[in-house]
């Protein structure tokens, strides 16, 4: 019976085995990982539009190919992510269908404009290293295909956020008013991070909203003990300010929170709490600029119908034998 099947489930996860497509699974289990892994999607490819938008004003031919590698790479995840969630028996159209009608979300971080060429710098280092701290663990999640895709994103993501922490360097040795635009960039990306690449924390310190905070807190405790999460939220953006701040030191920009100094007693950089009511605010839904995102995405997928319409017509000329 089922109570057998949740045995061996939980001695699959005891043993630190991966769970796989064919192994039973507690519907919960089902659920969190397709709303993870589908949010996680999502936000692969609406997260090209701010650095996307500047393909055709990169300042040199050197930084549009690597910009064009990045955004592309981005792409590529979405495509790993979905066919991941597609392991669990949803279909990929039906997530897009969830995302273009906003039932599904994206990470709110991308309803964010990129206003100068510096922001593709400052959302490669900021966004894309909150991002790999985040994910590295998710390469050891409890859920093989996920956990596979995880692997090869984190390789990429390293990479980006070297390619970011390049641009905003050029700057920063540039003239004051290249520099001027690397710190605007910075104060810009950095609360869209900080606050909204690791979720909302996971106590109720400094926001007002008790009933959801400890919703979701409750959440993270259940994805933790079925090994989807390995640390909570606030570890990790702990881990990200450690990682970020001399960084912005070797570079010269300064980060926007006053609050960021080393505590010699604790080992790492205090830094302000996350507000969750202002996290909520951060999540723009229903800006100007989440409509744009979104209906940019709507008319790229219809742009791309005859696309999907050819290969189904490939396909089936395959199966009927009509090609060799
Ligand atoms: N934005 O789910 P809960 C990238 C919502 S992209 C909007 O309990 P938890 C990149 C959440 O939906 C990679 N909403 O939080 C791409 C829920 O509301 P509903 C992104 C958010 O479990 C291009 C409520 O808040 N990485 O790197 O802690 C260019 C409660 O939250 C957000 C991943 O996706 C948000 N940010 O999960 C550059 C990593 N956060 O649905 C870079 C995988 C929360 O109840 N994902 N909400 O109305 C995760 O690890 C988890 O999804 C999170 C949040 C830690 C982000």
């Amino acid at each position: 019976g089922v109570e057998q099947l949740n045995a061996h489930f939980e001695a699959l996860l005891a043993a630190g085995e991966q769970i796989e497509p064919r192994d039973w699974m507690p519907d919960g289990y089902r659920r969190m990982l397709v709303r993870q892994i589908s949010q996680h999607a999502h936000s692969e490819i609406i997260g090209m539009q701010p650095e996307g938008a500047w393909l055709t004003r990169a300042p040199s031919l050197h930084r549009k190919a690597s910009l064009l590698a990045k955004v592309q790479d981005e792409a590529g995840h979405g495509l790993y992510l979905y066919s991941a969630a597609e392991t669990l028996g949803v279909s990929r159209a039906d997530l897009l269908d969830a995302l273009h009608s906003g039932h599904q979300r994206y990470a709110a971080t991308f309803n964010h404009p990129a206003l100068t060429w510096a922001d593709t710098g400052a959302i490669a280092w900021l966004t894309d290293g909150a991002a790999v701290v985040n994910q590295a663990p998710l390469c050891h999640t409890s859920y093989g295909p996920y956990a596979r895709a995880m692997r090869r994103v984190c390789q990429e993501e390293a990479f980006h956020v070297r390619q970011g922490y390049d641009v905003l360097w050029s700057l920063c040795q540039g003239t004051p008013e290249q520099k001027e635009m690397a710190q605007d960039a910075v104060n810009r990306w950095w609360l869209p991070a900080v606050a909204l690449m690791f979720g909302p924390p996971d106590t109720v310190a400094g926001g007002s909203d008790d009933r959801t905070a400890a919703m979701g807190a409750a959440v993270s405790q259940r994805s933790m003990a079925w090994g989807i999460k390995r640390h909570t939220n606030d570890e990790l953006r702990q881990r990200f300010v450690d990682n970020v701040v001399p960084q912005a030191e070797r570079m010269g920009v300064t980060l926007p929170d006053p609050a960021i100094r080393w505590n010699e007693e604790r080992g790492h950089y205090d830094f302000s709490p996350i507000d969750w009511q202002l996290f909520r605010g951060a999540l723009g839904d229903g800006s100007q600029c989440a409509r744009q995102r979104l209906a940019h995405r709507v008319a790229a997928h219809e742009d791309g119908a005859w696309v999907r319409e050819a290969v189904d017509a490939y396909a089936a000329q395959l199966a009927d034998g009509e090609l060799e």
